[in-house]
Order: structure tokens, then sequence, then C-alpha cells
């Protein structure tokens, strides 16, 4: 803590607990115990002292004067949003005294645990009930919400990688911005392409639309949306077909070339550009432009995994650096999510606990799960939800809803606000914003790892997630020394230090600096897979996948995050064997939508703030002006857009 004497302001390192790859490391600065300011730190390599619209007045949403401060129990209908004070002692209670009937009755599966992602902190994150529902015995959730299809994709082709160290992308001669809205969602690696175009990189963005990014690009496809697998194995098939493959470093740090090639050879980009939206020409300039153009890297978000078979589409994209030998050179290569970092995982969710008979639920299904549209014996009878806002967040929203109304289903929600979900609640219960806890942050788009400190108190009677999970733990009498570590103590074992990537760092140094980096070489060195080395069983970069055959390769990573790929349903070896079908809007005369993330919103966060919705403006639907004429719409027209899972209202937006 540094004390500037004559103001008196007090400085305390920040992280960034939004769900963003930037995990921005900051200061907070406090003034009488009042969260004064939030500044970036200059120091950080990554993050660079600038925070985004979202955080840059992070100190008025701690004030925000809707936040919950005590226990609420529902007074009214389920989701009508009424509620009353209780005290701590008498929520616990409640709690147990429900979960105990519930377990007696139907068994502890009839429990499903709902963590997300609302707070990305090793402490107070999406595992920070993992240790207590463990022992409790409950339902475990899968949650393959955000990007678990890009994660499944990296892993069976080049491995739990780190991937290029996204600073290295200033030494990038062709960049690849491949479904991801960089300056909107990942806006810290934009200087550093900023950088590499000042030295004279071209940069591509492969998205549907006219983003933010795509609006700065020097190249922008617009690609047909769930199509870029097709648009990868075309480019592929230019590549092999005019020898612009590296042999070399296929030869060496490959396996499965043979087949992919002749996978590839009938996807000629004639055959493939009127599903994917783009004529042949320009798939046959960017495949050649993306193989000559060394060093070339890729950036791929999630924008192509919310399609069907969008991430094994991602696997034919993450095998195009080792087809052009881009890993060879500083600043070519792949980035994608840089989660691989050594926490102790098994230390912090107790994996060892798991009632080996629990079943896992795969929470994309919520809906159906609590009303009865899936099979299931014992039924869900009650909910405990924390970091997470499923009523906006999950698919087919409507019958999500329809779930949680029902008037026997106990519900637990553990928030900052009262969201859409907690609106559902039976309990609601408070929970800190990141000033008001201590927590160690990592981050999936940089080489670095954050600390959080506590700077101020908590309002009302807040608690930590990780406070909360302790006081479950004594209400249901779990005795298990774990449940009475304090933060300190759990901060102190979160990381591995003995691993060689925290190699000469300690507690302290985080506690002194504020943050650590990896110890790897430096950005301008560090060039991970010059000689293969990929963390897959071959060690090589698998066109034929050796573990999609397997059903036992889940990364340790991921199993923590409970995302269990079904590893029979997966074709070994990359891309299609025929063209994928897409809808075919001209015959349903519907439309495909996309809801991408917002510039100023994090997620369902920060939609509460008046400059924020301000920034953001009104819910716009933007789309195609020869779309918008033959419905006869106008630029803001009110306009509803309805499938048959449900509907909402916005304002056309006609690009000029
Ligand atoms: N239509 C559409 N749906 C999407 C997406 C999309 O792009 N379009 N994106 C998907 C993706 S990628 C993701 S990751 C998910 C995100 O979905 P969520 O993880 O649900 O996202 P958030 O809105 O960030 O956070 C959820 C809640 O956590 C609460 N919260 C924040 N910090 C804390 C804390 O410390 N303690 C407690 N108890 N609560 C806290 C917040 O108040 C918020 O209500 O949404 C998915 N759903
Ligand atoms: N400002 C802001 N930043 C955020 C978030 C936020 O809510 N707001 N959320 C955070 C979270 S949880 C995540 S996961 C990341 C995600 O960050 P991104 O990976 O950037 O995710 P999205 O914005 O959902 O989608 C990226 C782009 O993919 C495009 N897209 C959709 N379908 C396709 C397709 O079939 N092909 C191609 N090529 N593109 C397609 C969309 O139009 C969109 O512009 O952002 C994080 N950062
Ligand atoms: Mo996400």
């Amino acid at each position: 803590m540094k004390v500037t004497e004559d103001e008196k302001i007090e400085t305390r390192f920040g992280a960034c607990p939004h769900d963003c790859p930037d995990a921005c490391s900051m200061l907070y600065q406090v003034k009488d115990g009042r969260l004064t300011g939030v500044r970036g730190n200059p120091d950080h390599g990554f993050t660079r002292g600038r925070l985004c619209v979202k955080i840059k007045d992070f100190e008025k949403h701690h004030y925000n004067g809707e936040r919950v401060l005590y226990p609420l129990r529902r007074v009214g209908a389920k989701g009508s949003g009424k509620f009353e004070r209780v005290s701590w002692s008498d929520a616990l209670t409640e709690i147990g005294s429900k979960w105990r009937a519930i377990i007696e009755k139907y068994g502890a599966q009839a429990i499903l645990p709902y963590g997300y992602a609302g707070n990305i902190g090793v402490l107070n994150g999406m595992n920070a009930g993992d240790a207590f529902f463990n022992k409790l015995g409950s339902t475990i959730p899968e949650k393959t919400i955000c990007a678990s299809g890009t994660l499944s994709a990296q892993i069976l082709t080049v491995g739990p990688t780190l991937g290029i160290d996204p600073e290295s992308f200033a030494h990038a001669k062709y960049i690849v911005l491949w479904g991801s809205n960089t300056l909107s969602t990942h806006s810290h690696l934009w200087p550093f392409i900023l950088k590499a175009r000042h030295n004279g990189a071209k940069v591509v963005v492969i998205d549907p639309y006219r983003s933010r990014t795509a609006a700065q690009a020097d190249w922008h496809l617009a690609i047909k949306p769930g199509t870029d697998g097709l648009l990868a194995m075309a480019m592929a098939q230019v590549i092999i077909e005019e020898g612009l493959h590296d042999e070399d470093y296929v030869d060496r740090y490959t396996n499965g070339f043979e087949a992919f090639s002749e996978r590839v050879a009938s996807f000629s980009p004639e055959t493939v550009a009127e599903t994917v939206g783009l004529d042949a020409d320009t798939i046959r300039r960017f495949a050649r432009e993306y193989a000559n153009t060394q060093p070339s890297a890729i950036k791929v978000g999630v924008g192509l995994e919310r399609h069907p078979q969008g991430s094994q589409g991602v696997r034919v994209i993450d095998c195009l650096p080792a087809l052009v030998g881009a890993w060879r050179h500083l600043g070519g290569g792949l980035s994608q999510m840089t989660v691989f970092v050594p926490v102790n995982m098994d230390l912090l969710s107790r994996p060892e606990w798991i009632n080996p008979n629990s079943r896992i639920l795969n929470v994309i299904h919520l809906g159906k799960i609590l009303t009865g549209g899936l099979a299931i014996d014992p039924p869900v009878k009650s909910m405990f939800i924390w970091n997470a806002n499923p009523a906006v967040h999950l698919p087919d929203s409507r019958e999500v809803a329809r779930g949680l109304a029902r008037e026997d289903l106990f519900t637990v929600v553990s928030e900052l606000f009262i969201s859409d979900t907690a609106d559902y609640a039976d309990l609601i219960l408070p929970a800190t914003m990141a000033a008001e806890h201590d927590d160690i942050l990592t981050s999936w788009g940089h080489f670095y790892i954050n600390l959080n400190q506590k700077a101020i108190e908590p309002p009302g009677e807040a608690v930590s997630n990780s406070e909360l999970f302790r006081r479950l733990a004594k209400e249901m009498g779990m005795t298990d020394p774990h449940f009475s570590q304090s933060d300190e103590q759990i901060m102190r074992n979160a990381l591995d230090w003995d691993s060689p990537l925290l190699q000469g760092m300690s507690f302290e140094t985080l506690e002194k600096q504020g943050y650590v980096r990896l110890n790897l070489p430096s950005a301008d060195s560090y060039v991970p897979h010059a000689k293969g080395d990929f963390p897959t069983p071959s060690g090589k970069c698998e066109f034929y996948s050796s573990r999609a055959s397997h059903t036992d390769f889940v990364a340790p990573v991921l199993r923590q995050m409970c995302d269990r790929p079904v590893a029979d349903e997966i074709d070994p070896l990359v891309g299609f064997p025929s063209l994928i079908k897409t809808v075919d809007t001209k015959k349903t005369g519907s439309l495909q939508l996309l809801s991408p993330k917002s510039h100023a919103f994090l997620n369902s966060q920060h939609a509460n703030e008046a400059r924020k919705i301000r920034a953001q403006g009104p819910q716009t639907l933007l789309i195609h002006p020869d779309d918008a004429r033959v419905r006869e719409l106008s630029e803001g027209n009110n306009i509803e857009i309805h499938n048959e899972n449900g509907s909402f209202q916005a304002i056309a937006d006609l690009p000029p």
C-alpha cells in the first residue's frame, strides 16, 4: 500500500474481475475509506495503464444505489421481484433446512449449483463453490456457455498451449482477426496490432458484419455465419495445390497431413464460394497472402463456435499456422486462450470429493432441465446461483424463465444487483464487488497473473463468494479444514510457485508488483512452436487427432470447468467430409441472428449504469438494406424479432 502524504490517498492493487481476455491490472485510490478512483496500472506490460469504457469509473459501480446490501427473501410471486430484508442467520438456516429436506427426499443430486464468470477470480470465480458442492454431492453442472468449442478445438489440434504471446502480434506482418471483435472485446491487444501495422502489417477481419474492428481493418471478409471452417478448408486446398505450404514444417511437426490434403482436395474456392458468401478469387487471394506473408498471426474469437459444427471449423483454422510454417517466426502462429497457467485447481476445487455417481447436466439445456423437457431423475428441486445471470445468458430464455418460475424450485442467488435471474430467487444473498475483497486473477488473453487487494469495506452485509461458501459449509455441518482457510491462506496456495512458469517468483512478488508475468522469454523473442513442441500426444500439430478417439482427453483445466466434450462424436480428422449445411434463408424466408458482445456492457453487467446505457445506445437490430427492403422496413422502425423460441424488440438500423 502506498500513501501520498499531502492528499492521504492510499493506493491498492486492483484487478478487473470481468470475464474479459484483457484482465486489466488497476490501482484503486482510497481516501478516508472511500474508493475515489480507479486507474490502470501503467507498469503492466499488456494493459499498460489504460482502462476501457466499462471500468474507468468503476468506483461509481461500487457505489451504485441499486446494490444488494442485505440478504433478501421473496415476498411476492416468483419473478415479481418483491423482497424483504432478512438476517444472514435466518437466510442460512432457511437454506440449510430446505436443502436437508431435499437431500432426504430426493438426494443431493436434486441440487444444481450454477456458477459462472460474472467474476473470474481464482477465489471468487466460477470454481468458488466447487469444493462445497463436491462435498455436498450435488449434480455437476457442465458449463459450455462461452468458449468450450474453441477450447476443445485448440486442445485437439495444438494442445493446451498458451500459443504466441499476444504482445508478439507487434512483430506480425499479416494479422487475421477471425470472429473476434477485438476493438470492443480485447481492446488492449489493439495497440500491438497498430504497432505491427505501422511496420507494414496487413490486418484482415473475418466477420459477417462490419463490426467496429472490421471497420478499422485493411480488409474485411464478410463471411456467411457458420461457414469459417469451409473457408479455411478452401484456403488449405489452394495452399497445398499451389505448393505454398511449408513442407519441411509439415513433415517434421504435424501428423495426418496426407489424409487432410485428401479431404480438402475437393474443397476448391469455387466449391465453397456460394456457401461461404465470398467469391472464389477473394478466397484464393486470401489463401495466397496468408501463406506468403510471414509472420502471420491468427486471433480466434468466440463468434465461430456459435454455430452448428463451429468448433470443428476452428480446428481447421488452428491447423493453418502449421501448414504454412507461421510458427517458425516471431509473431507468427495462433493466439486463442491463454488459460493454461499454473493454478492449483485441485487444491481449490477438491475433485477427490466428487461423488463418482454424480450426474453431469449441461446447463445449456437449463430450460428443459427445469421444466421436465429432459427426462432426469431426481428432478432439480433447488438451484444455487452465483456470478451468473442464466435468465439472460442462456439459449431458449423463455423456457429458462418458465423453469425459474417454478414455485417448487428453491432458488438462492448471490448477487451484486437484483439481476433478471435474481428476480426469480427465493433468497438473494449480497455479494462484494472487486475493491471489497482480495483475489488473484488469471487472464485468457495475456501472459500475466494479477493481484486484487481489498481496498474498502463491503457495503451493508455483503460478503465475498469465498466467505459465502465458508458460511454455507458451516451451516451444512462440514468440518473439513478446507472450509476454515482464510482468503490469505487460499491465495498463498492458489498458484503453483514451483511451476517453471512461475520460477523465481512468489506471492511476495505479486504483492510488490500487483502482477507477475509468466516466466517465458519476452514477447520480442518468444517463438513457442518453432520446432513443434506442441502439448499434444504426438508432440505435433494434429491434423489427425490422436485424442479425439479417446474419452479421457480432457485437460485438467477443462475438467475444472466441467467442460467434457463427448469424444466419440468427434471426427479425428480435421475438417468436414462434405459441405456443411447452413440455414437456407432464401428458402425459409427467415434471417440468421447474431448477438455478439456489446461495446459498453460486459455481458449483462453495467447495463444498469446510466452512462453505459447512453454509450451503448438503444437496442438496435442491424439489418442489411436488401433484407429490410423486402420487409418494408426503414431506418428507425420499431420491430419485433422472433423465432419459435422467443422474441425481442429493437429499432431497425440500416447501414448506409
Ligand atoms: N445472446 C447472447 N448470449 C450470451 C452471449 C452473447 O454474446 N450473446 N455470450 C455468452 C458468453 S461468452 C458468456 S461468458 C456468458 C456470460 O454470462 P454471465 O457469466 O452470466 O455474465 P455477466 O453478466 O458478466 O455476470 C453475471 C452476473 O454475475 C454477477 N456478479 C459479478 N461479480 C460477482 C461476484 O463477485 N459475486 C457474485 N455473487 N456475483 C457477481 C453480476 O452482477 C451479473 O449479474 O453469456 C453468454 N450468453
Ligand atoms: N465490451 C465487451 N467486451 C467483452 C465482453 C462484453 O460483453 N463486452 N464479453 C467478454 C466475453 S465473456 C467474451 S467470451 C469475449 C468474446 O469476444 P469475441 O470473441 O469478440 O466475441 P463476440 O463479440 O461474441 O463475437 C465476435 C465476432 O464474431 C462475429 N461472428 C458471429 N458469428 C460468426 C461466424 O460465423 N463467423 C465469423 N467469422 N464471425 C462471426 C460477431 O459478429 C462478432 O463481431 O469478450 C469479452 N469482452
Ligand atoms: Mo464469454
